[in-house]
């Protein structure tokens, strides 16, 4: 680790040179989203209590970019504990988008595939690393956390910009105060992550079967056993996914934290006997059963898993792969990021402008860019496109279908998410393929219909590709044309 204090110091001296600070609005808050790649284009995220739109009108992220959003006083002061509506972003990864019909369908972050997050009112999808914020809480300061406690797609790093307290004027020595970064500058956890947490790309439904494979996130202990959805709260300790679940996400039953022990053997879901200072001067030290991070490493440095100190958080545990994967893993990568779910790497701070970079430093690890749609006729064989698209031509206000391998029935008209690979159908007359129909198309449309010229001046005239040209066919392309 010695070698990562000069790489942190050169990050944040390089960001202060190469970007703007962002002015706020005067009372409210600002945050700056950065891509840290050079390669890749990402789509942003933002979700709260009211929706929000970037400075520059768009969510799309290029390489090396930055988006500018100003904070609403609707999402100051969220309550803390009620996470319903609490300010969050996040990167999304690997997606392939249509801004214009707002649907979108990436490998990590996706929102019910949907372009627009906050508009939509839709958080993104677990495991995706995530920035969580309160603004403007407690005597106004902003309280954030770079939560990987789902897991991690690529790395965050949150940096309070402008001016700000040296230290927190209410209590002074505060070791959270303004502190950052929280990520090691260009590592990534998934070139470290074991085998049983990683999340591959051919496990998620927008993989396309022939394409490569890869490392899309990697679970942290808690985000694995909650994947793809959490057991179910009275689910049986006798289950191996169950103990685990409630081991490293915290779900014990309620009797379990703050019962009094004497040793970690008191406690009966791994959780630590937490030895603490007396609540009052001169009195007994409290001991108490306590949820805990784990290391399959120990000792962790005090650089790598931060604010150890006893009050801060219980003793860590020990665990081993496969069932774990380490916080110390997670914090060699992030080290003030938020990995178990009483971690206490949160952060709070009186500046008004923040900025998130997303894969600080880049990333080496092979990571799929963002592009356009794919045409359903494109697929490889594997998908079955002329079945599908014959079972699928009763379906006349289709634009976007979710193709499964056959012999698995595709969804013909998908307008937000799909469990199978997002892609775009040949609308009727749209002879040159650009999702519009021009008068000139229905005109070689009916051309075909009628028998004056041959069909390949016009290939997607033939919807349901049976060899000729209907009304209905003509009928489909005029309304395109008239909707679009
Ligand atoms: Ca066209
Ligand atoms: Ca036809």
């Amino acid at each position: 680790m010695l070698a990562a204090t000069p790489l942190l110091v050169w990050h944040a001296v390089a960001h202060a040179v190469d970007l703007p600070i962002p002015e706020p609005t005067p009372g409210q808050n600002v945050v700056q989203l950065v891509n840290g790649t050079t390669n890749l284009t990402l789509l942003a995220g933002a979700f709260g209590p009211t929706a929000v739109e970037p400075r520059e009108a768009t969510w799309v992220l290029p390489p090396g970019g930055y988006l500018t959003i100003d904070i609403p006083t609707a999402w100051q002061n969220t309550t803390p504990g009620s996470h319903k509506d609490s300010p969050r972003f996040w990167a999304r990864v690997g997606c392939r988008y249509d801004k214009d019909r707002d649907i979108t369908q990436c490998e990590t972050g996706d929102c019910g595939g949907r372009y627009d997050c906050s508009q939509a009112h839709l958080a993104g999808v677990a495991p995706t690393t995530i920035g969580e914020w309160c603004f403007n809480c407690g005597f106004g300061f902003s309280d954030w956390d770079v939560s990987a406690v789902d897991g991690v797609a690529l790395s965050m790093d949150i940096q309070p910009l402008g001016t700000y307290s040296p230290d927190n004027p209410k209590s002074p020595g505060d070791v959270f105060w303004c502190k950052y970064p929280n990520a090691v500058a260009g590592a990534d956890l998934r070139a470290s992550c074991p085998d049983d947490f990683q999340l591959k790309r051919s496990a998620l439904g927008s993989f396309i079967i022939g394409s490569e494979d890869g490392i899309a996130a990697c679970f942290s202990n808690c985000g694995k056993y909650e994947y793809p959805v959490a057991p179910a709260p009275d689910c049986p300790d006798s289950d191996p996914t169950c103990f685990a679940w409630r081991k490293f996400c915290c779900n014990a039953p309620a009797s379990e934290y703050g019962k009094t022990c004497t040793t970690d053997e008191d406690c009966s879901y791994g959780d630590a006997c937490w030895h603490l200072p007396p609540n009052m001067p001169g009195g007994p030290p409290v001991n108490v059963c306590a949820c805990r991070g784990y290391l399959v490493d120990p000792p962790c440095p005090d650089d790598v898993c931060t604010h150890q100190e006893n009050t801060a958080q219980p003793p860590f545990g020990v665990c081993s792969e496969p069932d774990c994967i380490g916080d110390d893993t997670v914090h060699r990568v992030m080290p003030r990021a938020y990995s178990w779910p009483n971690d206490p790497q949160t952060y709070d701070c009186d500046a008004s402008a923040y900025r998130i970079t997303f894969a600080p430093g880049g990333t080496s690890v092979p990571t799929t860019d963002a592009g356009d749609i794919p045409r359903c006729s494109g697929l490889p064989a594997v998908y079955g496109y002329a079945t599908a698209n014959g079972l699928c031509s009763g379906t006349p206000t289709r634009i976007f279908g979710g193709a499964k391998p056959s012999p698995q029935d595709w969804d013909c008209a998908v307008t937000g998410a799909t469990l199978g690979v997002l892609c775009s159908w040949d609308l009727a007359c749209d002879c040159n393929r650009n999702s519009a129909v021009a008068i000139d198309e229905l005109v070689r449309a009916v051309s075909i219909a009628l028998g004056q010229q041959n069909a390949d001046v016009c290939e997607a005239a033939d919807l349901n590709g049976d060899g000729s040209v209907s009304v209905d066919e003509i009928v489909s392309g005029v309304n395109t044309a008239l909707s679009s």
